[in-house]
């Protein structure tokens, strides 16, 4: 395979463990703590999982092992969207499986879930694990989006499992497939199958957290890329002093990574979902809010600036929010007389014709783009594909409409010149920072640690992250913990709760004392690149949201 120079330098990066890690692992001791309801619904979620609701939370502590010694195969899946550190969550896993015997086994089934269902799998050595160490990307084995769901995918995930002599399994997702860890956990429980399942916390969206997993995995890295990008979008606009940058970047319902980065680089504007959806505020409350600060900068001089999206913002805008509620209802009840369809034209009005007077009134004023975004396919879990709809495009269409009323009302005399971009993909692979490694390795190593102990339906635990790696924690929490009922496809189902941005949190009240000025003024910071060698300030760092919630 040919490499870079960072990458041969990256292989050689040795992942720094948690201090109760590094003990030998007959040293590493399970301790129980307190038995664990879930975040709501709890009668609901205990009925759906009679055999591992309630379990309780674990850490592990330097004592002698209480875990029986025994030969592991252990199956490893990526799922989902891609989030730096991935790999490192594999080495790390590998790593200590070999510690603990260099005949257990590490499977990596290919393709994500699929790969379970149709038994494409390629079997860990040391040199195919070595030339993925500290790297980015899922390539390893590939990821997917396919559900596991139903009792017959779980029947032929059983059958794998048996034919591998397979103990455990490894879910390394963000909230929709760990929900699928959980449930075939349960699964595999109630069929008395003596097989683990464990749950890893990814998603470069930052939206799966709880009072004991601090973060998700990807976070750190993805929000430093798209921040040293936006810095220099800042620097650009400063320079050339001619246009608006409206920035979209990723990160589904949650608006965690258009706040990190707003913390990062002190843009003009970052719209927030979770305060559009608070303050129940319109998409002509959102426009003329930003024409204000337009107006208001162009008055100054500068016609220029930079905004950044969500690109979760559309699901809350009110009027939105309610008309894509509709429009998941009916693509779900209706979706072989929609398939039938022919042509955007007879499509649309089979939709307008059965969606409330309100949201058809919605759905007509939106431009046909728009229109098209919203009907195209859910992902499997059931979710609009936020990432395709063009919020930033919309938005600057909708400004340049309030500023050209604005000019011919002789209210404003400023120009207008806006570019959009979309940020997204371009952070989801990168090199994962120290942070990343560090946190994935150590995720991977502590998974084994979970299968070791014959804890079932936990996701991996390592957290106290604002310290330094060798002060953090490690262990396990139940899955079941994080769930409640959410409506999917038209149906109720059990999921893990998304963690949005909280209004009362310290990262968000931060920036809302900060952002009158950000608007006015031009108060840029430029993060610059990841930094992988040099001084630990500057290359150890984790995120602003990290730092401001466990100030
Ligand atoms: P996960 O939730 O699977 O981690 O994916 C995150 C994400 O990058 C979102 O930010 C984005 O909306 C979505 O994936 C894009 O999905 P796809 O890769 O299928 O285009």
């Amino acid at each position: 395979m040919e490499t870079s120079p960072l990458q041969i330098a990256r292989y050689k990066y040795q992942p720094k463990l948690p201090k109760i890690l590094q003990n030998d692992i007959s040293q590493v001791c399970v301790s129980y703590g307190r038995e664990t309801e879930s975040v709501s619904d709890q009668d609901k979620i205990r009925a759906l999982f009679p055999n591992t609701y309630g379990m309780k939370e674990i850490s592990f502590i330097n004592a002698p092992s209480t875990a029986t010694k025994r030969k592991l195969t252990v199956a490893v899946i990526l799922s989902g969207g891609q989030a730096p550190g991935g790999h490192n969550v594999i080495t790390g896993l590998y790593d200590a499986l070999k510690k603990a015997g260099r005949d257990n086994i590490l499977l990596g089934f290919k393709g994500g879930p699929s790969g379970l269902l149709e038994d494409s799998y390629v079997e860990f050595t040391d040199d195919f694990i070595d030339a993925y160490r500290n790297t980015g990307g899922f390539d390893i084995i590939g990821s997917g989006r396919t559900k596991l769901e139903t009792v017959e995918q779980f029947q032929v995930v059983a059958e794998v499992a048996k034919r591998h002599s397979i103990d455990a399994i490894v879910i390394i997702g963000g909230d929709d497939s760990n929900t699928n860890a959980a449930v075939l956990a349960e699964y595999f429980a109630a069929q008395k199958l003596p097989v683990q399942v464990i749950g890893c916390p990814k998603t470069i969206d930052g939206d799966l957290k709880n009072d004991v997993i601090e973060t998700s995995f990807g976070f750190d890295t993805a929000c430093k890329t798209y921040s040293e990008l936006i810095g220099n979008i800042e620097r650009d606009a400063n320079s050339a002093k001619k246009y608006w940058h409206f920035i979209k970047v990723m990160g589904r319902s949650a608006s965690h990574i258009a706040l990190e980065c707003a913390l990062e680089c002190q843009p003009n504007i970052c719209l927030v979902g979770e305060e559009v959806e608070a303050k129940k505020q319109g998409l002509s409350e959102i426009v003329g809010h930003i024409a204000d600060v337009v107006a208001q900068r162009a008055a100054d001089g500068n016609n220029f600036g930079v905004a950044i999206i969500p690109e979760g913002l559309i699901e809350f805008i009110p009027e939105v929010k309610g008309l894509i509620g509709e429009l998941n209802e009916l693509l779900a009840k209706e979706a072989g007389a929609y398939a039938a369809l022919e042509g955007f034209t007879t499509q649309a009005g089979f939709i307008t014709s059965r969606l409330s007077a309100a949201s058809a009134a919605v759905f007509n004023s939106l431009p046909v783009d728009i229109q098209k975004q919203l009907l195209m396919d859910r992902d499997p879990h059931g979710n609009v594909q936020v990432s395709r709809i063009e919020t930033e495009k919309l938005l600057i269409s909708m400004t340049a409409t309030e500023l050209a009323k604005r000019k011919a009302a002789g209210t404003y005399s400023g120009k207008f010149n806006a570019l959009g971009h979309f940020f997204g993909y371009e952070g989801r692979c990168a090199f994962p920072s120290n942070f990343d490694a560090d946190y994935c390795y150590s995720l991977g190593y502590n998974a084994f640690l979970l299968i070791a102990n014959g804890l079932t339906g936990y996701m991996s635990v390592v957290n106290g992250l604002s310290k330094g790696p060798a002060a953090w924690n490690a262990g396990g929490i139940p899955i079941t913990k994080m769930m409640n009922v959410e409506r999917r496809h038209g149906e109720d189902k059990p999921v893990i709760r998304k963690a949005l941005v909280e209004l009362d949190g310290k990262p968000f009240t931060y920036f809302a004392s900060k952002r009158a000025q950000w608007e006015r003024e031009t108060c840029y910071t430029f993060p610059g690149a990841i930094q992988y060698y040099g001084p630990e300030e500057v290359c150890d760092i984790t995120t602003r949201t990290l730092a401001l919630e466990q100030a």
